[in-house]
């Protein structure tokens, strides 16, 4: 109980928890995060694939790197991370406020994920408003909308609006909450990185959860550097014991 101890005399008064997760905290699913030298795919920059630019100049490469990411995710299995937060539940109310999209806190059996930058199995028109939900089966090249346009990956890529109702949900459970674990991200992306601010504001807890420091990691009340397949299962464990 060492990591989480200078809490641990609040954790009884805890109603509602946030998490805010990004790709550290699939990285030990073996999913690689965007940033640091895992943010790089046949040497292109992923920042730079993740734009309607990007797709719009060369939809088979962007389209084939998703291929290629949904597979790996396909394969992938949640981790300790993801699968404490679920168990979490059983103690107190918990949303996952989470920019990965790919699915595997809602695999680990979390019932409240709100993806803020979509999901890798849905795909759109990049014209229309046609949506698919949950496709299992990918051609090799981006298939064409009945309206004549490109589909794409129901995503949020750079310049673009976050799912409105979502992030509505988001920063109303933000403002609410009375804790919230800041786990496997940098936070150097916005609106997502402004979802502390939030709990911050309604004196919540702040716990960031990640072997590097980022920029918030000054604003925490407590800073945990491991990853988060180690250190949530300990934090979850304080929830039993109470
Ligand atoms: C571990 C670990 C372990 C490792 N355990 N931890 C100038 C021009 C245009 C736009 C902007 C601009 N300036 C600012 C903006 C806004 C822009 C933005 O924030 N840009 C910044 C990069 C500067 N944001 C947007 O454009 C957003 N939309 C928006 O703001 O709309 C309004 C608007 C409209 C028009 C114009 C301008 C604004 C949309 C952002 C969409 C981001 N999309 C992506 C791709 C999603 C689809 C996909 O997955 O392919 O989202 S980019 C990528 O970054 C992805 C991630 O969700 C997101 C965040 O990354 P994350 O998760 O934090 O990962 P990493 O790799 O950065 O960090 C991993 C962390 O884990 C590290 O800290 C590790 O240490 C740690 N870690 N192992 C725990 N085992
Ligand atoms: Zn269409």
């Amino acid at each position: 109980m060492k990591m989480f101890e200078s809490i641990k005399d609040h954790i009884k008064d805890i109603k509602k928890i946030a998490f805010v997760t990004g790709a550290g905290i699939s990285q030990e699913s073996g999913i690689p995060t965007f940033r640091g030298k895992d943010g790089l795919w046949r040497n292109y920059d992923a920042m730079k694939l993740a734009t309607i630019d990007a797709f719009y100049d060369n939809p088979k490469l962007v389209w084939e790197w998703y291929n290629e990411r949904r597979a790996n995710i396909f394969a992938a299995k949640p981790n300790l991370g993801h699968k404490a937060i679920a168990e979490l539940e059983k103690y107190v109310k918990v949303v996952v406020l989470t920019q990965n999209i790919d699915g595997l806190h809602q695999k680990a059996g979390s019932s409240e994920v709100l993806e803020l930058h979509g999901s890798i199995v849905k795909i759109k028109c990049s014209v229309c408003d046609f949506k698919n939900e949950i496709i299992t089966e990918f051609s090799e090249t981006p298939p064409l909308c009945k309206c004549g346009n490109i589909l794409r990956p129901d995503v949020v890529w750079f310049g673009e609006s976050l799912p409105q109702d979502v992030w509505q949900k988001a920063m109303i459970f933000a403002s609410e909450c009375d804790l919230m674990v800041i786990a496997g991200t940098s936070l150097v992306v916005s609106p997502a990185n402004t979802l502390p601010i939030y709990a911050k504001q309604n004196k919540a807890i702040l716990i960031e959860v990640n072997p590097e420091n980022t920029e918030m990691s000054s604003e925490m009340d407590l800073v945990i550097r491991n990853t988060s397949a180690t250190a949530l299962p300990e934090f979850v464990s304080m929830f039993k014991e109470n």
